[in-house]
């Protein structure tokens, strides 16, 4: 790509800006903050066998999970980052139990921002690729600035942006606002995300199904027939299976070669292992918008209504042709 072609991130959200009626460069900004946040991430990742932020943090998290220092540093890093933007009401972080009020009762603030900092984490002391997920959603209407549930619990129809960062072999940034999902390499050579991916499509199908067949044991019976068929070769072709424990990276390699990314119900999560709010409904909005499907192995992930911040759920996604099989079997 010659310099002349090069699109930065924060040129294409400018841009993308321009779609949305009366906005006022507050967006984009908002959204420099998250690029701004993930650089930051990237470079500790990068550096995580150097400097003593391998292991664990020591602390437990709300999901009970021992705190990677990494997880730390990354969720202070967006924290930051997002609380010198006004727009930014509240924040709600799979690292935090509760929501964070950023500026109550501000007028300017009208912007929610959901956030896992790095997911996958338990598999940076093995090099294994991680990610950031984000989700914005808008103040509802008379949402009071010390309510923050109400400003997070919406539905996944109610974003207004999405995206996730993976750090793997390069960093690569993909969002949507609605209008396509873009994707974004980051150069270090100027330290700036370029446009890589413009106008992402899934694959209508792809050959790889990517799912823990650890827990298959306690998969309900549609989960494992529909796997049975797609390496019987009963869809038209017989699957081949990639998992990488990192929720970003496979779906990345989803939303790039088509196939199906599954967390189906097991016997130690009844509802799932993945968190609705920052990490299927980031993950559901940018499968469809690059027309791809999401369920909760029933509904349209999107609509499902949230009631809690960490709650958990099912998620099946992937592309249409995959979806349309898994629906097609009965429960
Ligand atoms: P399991 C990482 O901890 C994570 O939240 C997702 O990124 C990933 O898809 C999933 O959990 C892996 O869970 O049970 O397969 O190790």
């Amino acid at each position: 790509m010659s310099d002349s072609n090069l699109l930065t991130v924060q040129q294409h959200i400018l841009r993308e800006q321009l779609r949305f009626s009366g906005a006022s460069g507050e967006f984009s900004f908002l959204l420099s903050g998250i690029t701004l946040a993930t650089k930051i991430i990237q470079a500790q990742v990068r550096r995580a066998g150097l400097v003593d932020v391998l292991g664990e943090h020591g602390g437990v998290n709300v999901q009970g999970e021992i705190q990677q220092k990494l997880d730390v540093i990354a969720n202070e890093a967006i924290v930051q980052a997002l609380t010198s933007r006004a727009s930014v009401g509240v924040l709600a972080s799979e690292e935090n139990e509760e929501p964070m009020i950023v500026h109550k009762g501000d007028s300017e603030a009208k912007y929610a921002v959901v956030f896992d900092p790095l997911d996958g984490s338990s598999n940076i002391d093995v090099n294994v690729s991680v990610g950031t997920t984000f989700s914005i959603l808008r103040r509802p209407e008379g949402a009071a600035g010390d309510n923050p549930e109400a400003w997070v619990l919406q539905p996944g129809t109610e974003q207004v942006a999405a995206g996730y960062v993976v750090y793997g072999s390069s960093t690569i940034l993909v969002y949507s606002v609605g209008h396509g999902v873009h994707g974004f390499t980051l150069d270090p050579a100027i330290g700036a995300y370029v446009l890589s991916h413009p106008n992402m499509t899934m694959p209508d199908r792809g050959k790889y199904y990517s799912v823990n067949e650890a827990n298959a044991d306690s998969f309900p019976d549609k989960y494992n027939k529909y796997l049975a068929g797609l390496r019987n070769g009963q869809y038209g072709t017989k699957y081949s299976s990639r998992y990488i424990g990192s929720m970003v990276a496979d779906f990345h390699r989803t939303l790039l070669k088509g196939g199906v990314f599954l967390y189906p119900p097991t016997a130690d999560n009844a509802e799932g292992k993945l968190r609705l709010l920052y990490e299927a409904n980031p993950v559901a909005f940018l499968a469809e918008q690059a027309g791809g499907v999401a369920l909760d192995g029933k509904n349209r992930m999107l609509e499902v209504k949230p009631t809690s911040i960490h709650q958990r759920v099912p998620l099946v996604v992937g592309s249409k042709a995959e979806m349309d099989d898994f629906v097609a079997l009965e429960d």
